[in-house]
């Protein structure tokens, strides 16, 4: 029991079976989630190319590039309205985790630095959320470094493989032991659960590595839930840079150690290699990125046009 504002009618503060019910995905939902992804992903890679191409040859803004997404995303089968408020945040912007550019306040972005674009889908067919950061010019070599860094940390979780049992807070370390070995950190949980067209924050599955008392984000990761995979590098007034896939939670083995756990990546976007340091991923996260990356050109290139497809095969190429 807590404590309401009528204390003649008290509120009961226990873990419903419903929620469960909605955080495991039945077969259904899984099947499309993952077209509402595929219809995502593909908003997502034009947009990326358009921006690419775009940037080389004018200045643009964060509002113009923002709608430039929305539009991408309506022209996709089933497609309804954003998930969230999209972030759409260039350079230092960026390292503000929650800015919103305004009709008052927005910044003209340039054929140099680096974007950070968080945004989501609600389509018939399921809820999308996904952060690229974009580099769009010259970089110093730090933005390149946080670029990986971040990077490295989102393959390790993407990666994970573990017993059944584990808690997002179990595996948050994953993701955040590359930062926590240079003193760095970003002051937010690494992933929340996702609903199937409902919020786009979804309880009670997430990644964290604080146990919050007021938050109920200790569930046992099921084969079936979904979670975001969103770790960053944030450096205040100057940039900020963030990868976010969602994870779906699947089983992997069962033997005499126990049953196995894995997951499979259900966002299918390319990651910038343009802002990759190659030399820093070590070569398990090597691996994982150019799997990922031949995952989502076999995905995606059969929705895409010529153009659109030939970018996105340079964009994916194995490192
Ligand atoms: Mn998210």
């Amino acid at each position: 029991m807590v404590e309401c504002l009528n204390p003649q009618i008290p509120l009961l503060k226990e873990d419903l079976p419903i929620a469960l019910m909605k955080a495991i995905k039945n077969p259904i939902e899984i099947a499309c989630t993952k077209q509402a992804h595929i219809y995502d992903g593909v908003a997502v890679t034009k947009w990326m190319y358009w921006l690419k191409k775009t940037i080389k040859e004018r200045d643009l803004d964060e509002l113009e590039v923002q709608d430039y997404l929305e539009k991408m995303r309506a022209e996709q089968p089933g497609y309804i309205e954003p998930s969230f408020s999209t972030i759409c945040a260039y350079n230092a912007n960026a390292a503000m985790m929650h800015y919103q550019a305004t009709k008052e306040n927005y910044a003209t972005i340039q054929a140099k630095g680096m974007l950070l674009v968080d945004s989501g889908g609600q389509y018939l067919k399921g809820t999308t959320d996904i952060t690229r950061t974009l580099i769009l010019g010259e970089v110093p070599d730090v933005f390149k470094k946080h670029f990986t860094l971040a990077l490295r940390s989102m393959l390790r979780l993407q990666s994970a493989c573990f017993l059944e049992g584990c808690t997002g807070l179990n595996l948050d370390i994953l993701a955040r032991g590359p930062l926590w070995d240079l003193n760095l950190d970003y002051q937010c949980g690494t992933g929340h659960g996702v609903g199937h067209l409902l919020n786009v924050h979804e309880g009670p599955n997430g990644f964290r590595w604080k146990v919050l008392a007021n938050r109920n984000e200790m569930a046992v990761l099921k084969p079936g839930m979904i979670t975001t995979n969103e770790p960053g590098v944030y450096i205040e007034g100057s940039h900020g840079v963030r990868h976010e896939n969602e994870l779906l939670c699947v089983f992997k083995e069962e033997n005499a150690s126990g049953r196995f756990l894995t997951f499979e990546p259900i966002t299918y976007a390319p990651i910038d290699l343009e802002g990759v340091q190659v030399e820093l991923l070590e070569k398990a996260e090597k691996e994982a990125l150019n799997q990922y990356h031949a995952l989502v050109y076999q995905t995606l290139a059969p929705y895409l046009e010529a153009d659109v497809q030939a970018w996105l095969k340079d964009i994916t190429r194995a490192l």
